[in-house]
């Protein structure tokens, strides 16, 4: 077994006199050992019977343990392969004054970008979609939902809504739906984004790689062409630890006081 894991023993018999619950010290004693870069993102916890045997308590007790540190997204596990170190996010910071997509934003940053399609195609229109979008119930609208993600890190689900007759082939859009509508002169130039938290569900914690029940941003944005129309609604979940949305804030001239 490693030092570290040796020094995380170390460290739970010391605080053995302390009369919190077992399950809370060797919790308290993990978490110390991460944060105190003793154990680093990645790294293998040892196995629930080495712990136990290690440490003198039971492997209910371990589990426990390990079972709140991976709801609390310290650490993860995988299936067949053990008990990890959460990888460390790098947060990314998101300017709320410029109209970019997905994929030029982490070419900026010089991440790699893929998507993962969840659904594409056209369909009946929900009810918001015909209000939003402005379609009539015997239109179609066009869906393209991908999960997106950057450097290999999963960071968004977004579902795109278009009207049909803008995006009639939601499948050809190659890897960026603002390039595909760059081509057919309909690319936004003016949008309106609502963010709100939201507390993700298993389906989207799942996809995310993030424990589910934790905290996400729920964006809407609503996008529109030079002429008004609306082109794009769309409604992603973000990860809340990936992302930094950043607004600029000016104080408003008395020239500007008042303007609608
Ligand atoms: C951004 C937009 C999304 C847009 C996408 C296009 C937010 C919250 N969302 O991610 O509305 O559909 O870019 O990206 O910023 P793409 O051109 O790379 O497909």
């Amino acid at each position: 077994m490693s030092d570290a894991a040796d020094q995380i023993f170390a460290t739970l018999k010391q605080s053995s006199q302390s009369g919190a619950p077992l399950y809370l010290q060797l919790r308290k004693s993990i978490e110390d050992a991460v944060n105190r870069g003793l154990i680093g993102p990645g790294d293998a916890l040892p196995s629930e019977r080495d712990i136990a045997t290690k440490a003198d308590i039971s492997r209910v007790t371990v589990r426990k343990a390990v079972q709140d540190l991976v709801k609390g997204g310290i650490l993860v596990q995988r299936h067949g392969s053990g008990t990890f170190v959460a990888p460390r996010m790098e947060r990314v910071e998101q300017s709320l004054s410029r109209l970019t997509s997905f994929t030029e934003d982490m070419a900026r940053r010089g991440m790699a970008v893929r998507s993962a399609w969840l659904d594409r195609g056209l369909y009946a229109p929900s009810p918001d979609e015909m209000m939003v979008l402005g379609l009539s119930s015997s239109e179609l609208v066009a869906r393209v939902a991908r999960l997106r993600i950057a450097d290999d890190t999963p960071l968004a689900i977004e579902r795109a809504s278009l009207s049909a007759s803008v995006l009639p082939d939601p499948a050809g859009i190659g890897s960026s739906l603002y390039a595909a509508l760059g081509v057919t002169g309909n690319r936004p130039v003016r949008a309106v984004q609502r963010i709100s938290a939201a507390n993700l569900g298993e389906t989207d914690a799942r996809l995310l790689e993030v424990p589910p029940g934790i905290a996400g941003l729920h964006i809407e944005r609503i996008s529109y062409l030079a002429s008004g129309k609306v082109i794009e609604f769309t409604r992603s979940i973000y990860r809340g630890d990936a992302y930094d949305f950043v607004a600029e804030l000016r104080l408003t001239g008395p020239s500007e006081e008042g303007r609608p």
